[in-house]
């Protein structure tokens, strides 16, 4: 045999198990679900409250799952299935109720009253991350099986009544067989990219731009979010808390956050406020900073036999209203009822639904979230005359009621029911 240094390492691995000296260990659970992110976090805790058994495998650390500073807004619907996981208790005591945002362009901001327009719906600004460590948290306590690090996780005969997902950890190559799959492991993972090529299809928009985000220990320049239309560009003022903040910019998509020292960040943040904004900015270090770009994607169907994609793993919406974290949330719901649906009932009526019921809500989120980034975004391609099509649409939305309820029951989240 030639030097086994030279091998590339699967192959090496390959030809350890041939010879007999690769350990390997086989597990059985009802549900395996790939991915640590709050999809598969949250299906873990729901699936546990009924009974089910789930291993969730996690190509990360749970610190570094728990670094990414994502979403910031939850809807009622995303509430509700929080309670109803077990793990809400934190976000009802920290969690910051929000009856209104404010919409700035021509240099003076509006108020949209959510809470009126809409019949007293609010929502509720609470981070991804605390969301994600109170899952986490609920998991450790219940001693249910997580595997972080887990290597070239992949998965197999979801075609089949027994398909199963594998990975390697510690040298150790590691079978799950399982009932079902659930692919709740985001944009880049694993299980889309495994679904049959003509089964499949993706629908994508790619934005020319991307948000520089930054958070800091500062308390935040108003006590509600505000979205800023500039003729330099979109800027969103956001939170955590009443001391911590969180600012984006829209920025080109050929910016890299090293070139944007904090000093930087501010002095564009201003230039994109009302006066009054700008006086009551309180600045300080950032203590992150990161480029996110924007797209709009989806994926049809979201079921390949006994694996399902929940998540960002099926879709993507670009974040101006904040509806990513909250449409993997009604996936989850959707997927959890079904499985349990399927051991409690015996019945396959949920899971057979499963993709075309997240679909209709998607899309409607799709579009809202399309059509808030075309009309917030500068779009130098679209030209003056763009800039005064969008300051049109905005001083319609907030002097037509109708228009103003629009946009409020969209930023609160339809009914899961809606349309049905
Ligand atoms: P995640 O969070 O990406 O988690 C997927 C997990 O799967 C793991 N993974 C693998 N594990 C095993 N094997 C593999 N091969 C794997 N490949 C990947 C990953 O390590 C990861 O831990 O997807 P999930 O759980 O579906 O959650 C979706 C949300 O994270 C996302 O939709 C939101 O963050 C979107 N979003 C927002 N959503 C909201 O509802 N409200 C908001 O205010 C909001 N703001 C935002 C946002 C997203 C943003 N960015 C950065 C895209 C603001 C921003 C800037
Ligand atoms: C956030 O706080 O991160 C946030 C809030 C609202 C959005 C997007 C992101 O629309």
């Amino acid at each position: 045999m030639p030097d086994g240094q030279a091998l590339p390492k699967l192959a090496f691995i390959v030809l350890r198990q041939l010879n007999g000296d690769t350990p390997m260990s086989t597990t059985r659970t009802q549900v395996a679900i790939v991915g640590a992110g709050p999809s598969g976090l949250l299906l873990g805790q729901l699936l546990h409250k009924a009974g089910i058994d789930a291993i969730i495998v996690e190509r990360q650390t749970g610190d570094y799952v728990l670094s990414r500073i994502r979403a910031g807004v939850l809807e009622q619907v995303c509430i509700d299935l929080l309670d109803e996981a077990g793990v809400g208790q934190r976000m009802h005591k920290e969690g910051l109720i929000h009856g209104g945002f404010d919409l700035l362009f021509k240099g003076a901001r509006h108020r949209i009253d959510m809470n009126k327009l809409t019949g007293g719906k609010n929502v509720m600004v609470y981070g991804q991350t605390e969301v994600t460590r109170d899952l986490m948290d609920a998991r450790q306590a219940a001693g249910l099986p997580t595997v972080y690090e887990a290597g070239n996780v992949q998965v197999h005969d979801f075609d089949s009544q027994k398909p199963r997902v594998t990975y390697e950890k510690n040298g150790q190559l590691h079978t799950i067989e399982c009932d079902f799959i659930a692919g709740c492991d985001g944009f880049h993972g694993v299980c889309r990219a495994s679904a049959p090529k003509n089964a499949i299809k993706e629908f994508e928009k790619v934005y020319p731009f991307g948000w520089l985000g930054v958070l800091s220990d500062t308390p935040p320049v108003h006590h509600e979010l505000i979205y800023a239309n500039s003729p330099r560009g979109f800027a969103l003022c956001s939170q955590r808390s009443e001391t911590r903040s969180r600012y984006y910019l829209q920025v080109p998509l050929t910016d890299k956050v090293e070139q944007w020292s904090d000093e930087a960040f501010w002095a564009e943040l201003r230039n994109r406020l009302d006066p009054e904004a700008r006086e009551h900015l309180v600045t300080g270090p950032s203590i992150e900073k990161s480029i996110a770009p924007l797209r709009s994607f989806v994926t049809e169907p979201m079921r390949f036999g006994r694996m399902f994609l929940a998540g960002d793993a099926a879709h993507i919406v670009p974040p101006t209203g904040a509806k990513g974290l909250n449409l993997a949330a009604t996936d989850v719901k959707y997927l959890s009822n079904a499985i349990i649906e399927f051991y409690q009932d015996k019945t396959e009526a949920g899971i057979d639904t499963y993709s075309e019921r997240c679909l209709r809500r998607i899309w409607r989120a799709e579009r809202f979230s399309w059509w808030f980034t075309s009309l917030m975004h500068n779009f130098p391609e679209n030209g003056e005359i763009g800039q005064k099509f969008q300051d049109a649409e905005l001083d319609y939305l907030i002097h037509s009621e109708s228009g103003s309820r629009t946009i409020a029951e969209n930023y609160v989240g339809l009914p899961l029911d809606f349309g049905d």
